[in-house]
């Protein structure tokens, strides 16, 4: 095992991954920007050291300044966590460059699945279902159009680069087509530089279910069950759960059967999540692959019993993976609940401010994996998630009862949070139906 990790993040992501480091004896090395002077993870790391302003292109995602700080302290690895450098294979390449271990996969497996459309491609040889639809990345009109008609209207209209439901439109026929089309293309080069796009089916009322993955060094690879992800505001993930109510036992070997050779496909190894769209009929079909440890990774521990991020650290230092799939079972049900600082009342716009007041409960079958501490100020250059508050439950219904009344028993003031949005949905008839599409949120104004 590493004697010392660099954790290139902040927030509950790095107090999560310094809490394994502490339970595997490894010491930890945080790095802070000027707006993060008093944060969580820098008290709790063994050293600390100052990176940059508080904009993340300045200090988070400074490359060279973080692979510096990390020969100076003398690490053997760094852990990136979720989103700033998770993805990075630049990063990546650096870090190898430099002697130091990136705890992931390599910089070739995150470039495969960063382009979506050669992430489609790879993946449609090797036998995983994608969304029918093209493969190749089109540049003209009348090409999408021809392929608009054999796939048959609607259709989704993506970028070849893109990700994340960034530079997405629906068309329902041709004359949609060609506005999809000029928007996406316009789009497709502001956001990615590249211009190309791919065509879909277009799912109605689809599930967002992704399932998890862990690799070891020698392409060892197991899956973990699902997560049922599909209510998001936004695009970002807002209740997640496993396991999910619509994948009944066949469908959940098929689909965790279809991760693994995702992943083996690329040469995947570390932790990785193979996202699935699933339509009415329980047809799935790769989506994307999220090549990072996730924000809901906690509801595959709570029912797993497995530590993905200690294991993140194990199988990154070399060690095999010793789970066997026959042996990773389902043990109850987890929820997990984003906190984030928003306001209901302002459509959900962040709410930084000073938390004058922070209570949360501890109570049996409750995990909160926070960022934050009352006296502490929650700045407006980063994401605005607080915490993760994951229940487990015998049954679901069990799990959903906890999160009610953890949320209820919770005291938070001087900052606005969703709190009161999840109190609404979880106690919805919806919700407690399993009822949750990427329409949630939307049916849930209407219940
Ligand atoms: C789709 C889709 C329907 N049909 N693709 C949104 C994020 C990006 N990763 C893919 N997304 C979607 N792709 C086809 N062919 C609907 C969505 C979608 C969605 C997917 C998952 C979770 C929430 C969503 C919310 C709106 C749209």
């Amino acid at each position: 095992m590493f004697e010392k990790v660099l954790v290139a993040n902040r927030g509950e992501i790095a107090v999560r991954v310094i809490k394994a480091c502490q339970k595997l004896g490894v010491k930890t090395v945080a790095v802070y920007s000027d707006a993060d002077r008093e944060a969580l993870h820098v008290q709790m790391a063994d050293e600390s050291y100052h990176i940059g302003p508080p904009p993340v292109a300045q200090s988070y995602l400074n490359m060279d300044k973080i692979v510096e700080v990390a020969l100076g302290a003398g690490v053997q690895a760094i852990h990136p966590g979720y989103g700033l450098l998770a993805e990075n294979a630049t990063f990546a390449r650096k870090c190898r460059e430099k002697g130091l271990i990136f705890i992931g996969p390599k910089p070739e497996a995150m470039e495969a699945m960063g382009f979506k459309v050669k992430a489609r491609q790879i993946m449609k040889e090797a036998g995983v279902p994608i969304v029918p639809g093209n493969v190749e990345g089109i540049r003209d009109l009348e090409r999408a159009r021809a392929l608009a008609q054999d796939i048959g209207y609607p259709v989704m209209v993506k970028a070849s680069a893109g990700g994340g439901g960034i530079g997405m439109q629906i068309a329902r026929d041709e004359r949609e087509l060609e506005q999809a089309f000029k928007i996406c293309e316009a789009r497709a080069k502001a956001y990615f530089g590249d211009p190309s796009l791919y065509l879909e089916k277009y799912i109605e009322e689809p599930r967002h279910i992704e399932i998890q993955v862990l690799a070891d060094n020698e392409g060892y690879t197991v899956h973990l069950n699902e997560r049922e992800c599909s209510v998001q505001r936004r695009h970002q993930k807002v209740i997640e759960e496993a396991p999910s109510t619509f994948v009944d036992p066949d469908m959940r070997r098929r689909m965790g059967a279809a991760a693994v050779r995702s992943a083996q496909a690329i040469g995947y190894n570390n932790a990785g999540t193979v996202e699935f769209l699933v339509d009415p009929d329980k047809n799935f079909y790769f989506l994307e692959m999220n090549t990072r440890i996730q924000v809901e990774h906690p509801v595959t521990e709570m029912i797993t019993g497995v530590d993905l991020v200690e294991w993140q650290l194990r199988i990154a230092s070399g060690e095999l993976l010793t789970l066997q799939q026959e042996e990773i079972g389902i043990d109850g049900h987890a929820i997990e609940s984003r906190i984030y600082a928003e306001d209901p009342d302002k459509k959900f716009m962040p709410s930084p401010g000073k938390i004058t007041r922070w209570q949360v409960p501890q109570m049996e079958g409750f995990r909160a994996d926070v960022g934050v501490y009352e006296g502490y100020t929650v700045s407006p250059y980063y994401d605005p998630l607080l915490a993760k508050f994951v229940t487990w439950g015998e049954t679901r219904d069990e799990a959903i009862d906890r999160m009610v009344l953890a949320l209820e028993s919770t005291v938070v003031e001087g900052i606005k949070t969703n709190i009161p949005f999840h109190l609404k949905a979880l106690k919805s008839r919806l919700f407690r139906e399993g009822r949750t599409t990427t329409n949630f949120i939307d049916q849930l104004k209407e219940e």
